[in-house]
């Protein structure tokens, strides 16, 4: 990694001497965030510092055998707001901006404590004492390889498993450009630590409910193509989540599909949260850049692989309003065949 060197420096230093971290990460976590910061609660720890990770919103079910009783906690304002006021640093993991800190955005902003950043997401940073943003990296999860190996701590086998799941969900598996020779050899010594990938597939993978694979079905088969076959687009509604009996974010996994049909540049999928608000998730497959579109719209990610909530429209204008922003994107001024 050629950036961040003294921060990530400046950043060992602080932790070295905070006697009180508290770890978060975004907003409907995935395992790229509660990996980078459960390993280095666990480093801290490990050294006999105190540190807690306390996040504003639950963790999926297919991640929760990552952790042992006492390491994760969903904030409840009566316990945990004095732990972060109290703190010496708070470390946030993956963030993609202040907002997705959630509902305890606020809490974060008024501790006096030192506010830390590990990403590798892009975004204007209003709120961290240090952010350490590597944009090159698969995942914050090899920025947290790298600040171990620099903190000089023995790297075992509860430290690996997160890790890895972390590098697993942020390439796709393996998939996406990131996925870079470094990132195998980070992989390599993660395996040789005892971390077996046939049980994780089948932790992350193998434990879906059946509803989710049914909302994937009814959402492929809604799929319309645009812009002469380069843009596919997809979508959900709120009855038939309710219907299958799950939550929003198992139906977005969708969108990850749309850019296996030969052809297609972008990959958009939309969900009506209600009346006025649409939840866009878009996917380039790498001629296009979607993060801009996502910026101007308070969401963010990276160059290919972005989201957003579009406000003040019906979910009809709201699809409208993507699919012409897309098509100028594409460099297409025809009307596309919807
Ligand atoms: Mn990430």
């Amino acid at each position: 990694m050629e950036t961040g060197r003294s921060q990530a420096a400046e950043l060992l230093e602080v932790l070295a001497q905070s006697r009180r971290t508290v770890f978060t990460t975004h907003i409907t976590p995935d395992g790229d965030g509660l990996g980078a910061a459960l390993a280095l609660l666990r480093a801290l720890r490990g050294r006999g510092q105190r540190a807690e990770f306390i996040n504003c919103s639950a963790a999926p079910h297919n991640l929760r055998f990552l952790w042992q009783r006492g390491e994760f906690h969903v904030f409840d304002p009566d316990l945990h707001a004095r732990l972060l006021m109290d703190a010496d640093t708070i470390v946030a993991t993956d963030l993609g901006g202040a907002r997705r800190l959630g509902r305890m955005e606020e809490v974060v902003r008024s501790s006096p404590a030192k506010k830390l950043l590990i990403d590798h997401h892009r975004y204007k940073n209003d709120l961290f004492d240090l952010a350490l943003i590597v944009e090159g990296a698969s995942s914050s999860c090899e920025i947290v390889w790298d600040l171990l190996r620099s903190m000089g701590v023995e790297m075992t086998h509860e430290l690996a498993e997160p890790l890895y799941v972390g590098v697993v969900n942020d390439t796709g598996s393996f998939q996406y450009d990131a996925t870079t020779p470094r990132v195998h050899r980070m992989v390599a010594s993660l395996l040789e630590l005892g971390v077996e990938p046939a049980r994780i597939f089948r932790e992350l993978h193998c434990t879906q409910p059946l509803g989710k694979l049914q909302v994937l079905g009814s959402s492929l088969a809604a799929i319309k193509l645009a812009c002469d076959g380069q843009l596919a687009l997809s979508s959900t509604d709120r009855s038939t989540l309710r219907r299958l009996g799950i939550v929003p974010r198992d139906a977005f996994e969708v969108v990850n599909y749309l850019l296996r049909i030969r052809g297609v540049e972008v990959g958009v999928f939309l969900f009506p949260v209600d009346d006025s608000r649409t939840k866009v998730s878009l996917r380039s497959a790498g001629r296009v850049d979607v993060c801009s579109f996502a910026e101007s719209h308070g969401g963010g990610g990276h160059r290919f692989a972005a989201g957003c909530t579009v406000e003040g429209m019906s979910f009809e204008q709201a699809e409208a309003h993507v699919l012409g922003a897309m098509r100028e994107l594409l460099g297409q001024f025809e009307i596309g065949e919807a």
